[in-house]
């Protein structure tokens, strides 16, 4: 197993577009050894810039996404794409036309698409994401963006982590400020009011400004509003041609990444915790024993979590 990993990490740093599938894949999957596979990939240094898109369902995001993606291959920068695929009822029959269009892109030297279910990932999404994150950018790419829709705390989670996070609102949603889940706005570095070609998007522009006008700015400056037209790629030079230039300048850098790592961190132990103990669980059936327990009233399911973790706790104290 370990030979196969050593294969696959190989490839990977060769950019290896085979090795990249397979070894995020196995990763996801939590195939063995892929705890001491991270390890290798983490010595890499490499750190590709993480560009988080996020925005209400259908606002355009992977129209968006696309067409950034295809100025910066122009620029001649290699590219991955986490595409957060909303797993839920929010858009519906959405997600195969996600991938039909992100096929699109995925034929440019370079590019690398992957989605992500945000229902059955192992472990959680969050840190799913960031070890994928990382494989891509020890694979070589320059920026990776990731497309979630900003409606679970899980898809919030992912992006505030990002380098830099766009927020893609679009006219027509009755009061498209509102339609946005509160916690979003602040982590938007920049917003963009999409499908500009319909009625009403000066009128959005218009209340992201008095929106931000009331926040206290925050140390990186205000965030730049831009109004693009994905479909017609109108706006889309500009806007990344100010990604850039934010990326560039941005001084909470080292804050930033303090912030990912220590939520890299929680989340790792967490879900490395509740895994262990659920292995146990299986293994030694101890896990249909205490349902049996709690069914039949002769214990209580804090009770169990607690003696489950006894030793834990013991040992931290
Ligand atoms: N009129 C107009 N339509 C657009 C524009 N950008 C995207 N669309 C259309 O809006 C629809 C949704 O676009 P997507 O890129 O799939 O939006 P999304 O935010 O990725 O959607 P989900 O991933 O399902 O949340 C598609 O039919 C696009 O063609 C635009 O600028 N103007
Ligand atoms: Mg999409």
């Amino acid at each position: 197993m370990i030979e196969a990993w050593d294969d696959l990490i190989a490839g990977v740093k060769q950019g290896s577009v085979r090795s990249l599938a397979r070894m995020i894949s196995a990763v996801e999957n939590r195939v063995a050894g892929w705890m001491e596979a991270m390890k290798l990939i983490h010595l890499d240094r490499k750190t590709a810039k993480v560009i988080g898109i996020t925005g209400p369902p259908g606002s355009g995001k992977s129209t968006l996404t696309d067409k950034i993606t295809s100025e910066l291959v122009q620029e001649g920068l290699s590219i991955g794409i986490i595409a957060v695929d909303p797993s839920s009822p929010y858009s519906g029959g959405a997600l195969l036309g996600d991938r039909l269009r992100m096929r699109d892109v995925s034929i440019l030297p370079g590019v690398f698409v992957r989605s992500m279910a945000t229902r059955g990932a192992l472990g959680g999404l969050t840190w799913a994401a960031h070890d994928v994150v990382k494989i891509l950018s020890a694979s070589g790419k320059d920026v990776i963006l990731i497309e979630t829709v900003g409606v679970g705390q899980d898809e919030i989670e992912i992006v505030r982590t990002a380098d830099l996070v766009m927020l893609v609102c679009v006219p027509g949603q009755g009061d498209a400020i509102q339609a946005i889940k509160a916690g979003v706005m602040e982590i938007a570095d920049l917003f963009v009011v999409n499908k500009a070609d319909l009625n009403g998007a000066d009128r959005v522009v218009a209340d992201i400004e008095a929106m931000l006008d009331l926040s206290s700015s925050s140390d990186c400056g205000r965030p730049p509003v831009f109004k693009t037209v994905a479909t017609q790629s109108t706006g889309t030079r500009d806007l990344v041609a100010m990604v850039h230039s934010m990326l560039a300048r941005r001084s909470d850098e080292r804050s930033r990444r303090e912030v990912r790592v220590k939520e890299l961190l929680v989340s790792l132990l967490a879900t490395e915790v509740a895994r262990l103990v659920h292995e146990k669980w299986n293994r030694d059936g101890s896990l249909a024993l205490a349902v049996e327990d709690v069914l039949r009233s002769r214990k209580d399911p804090y009770s169990i979590v607690q003696e489950v973790l006894a030793p834990v706790a013991s040992h931290l104290k």
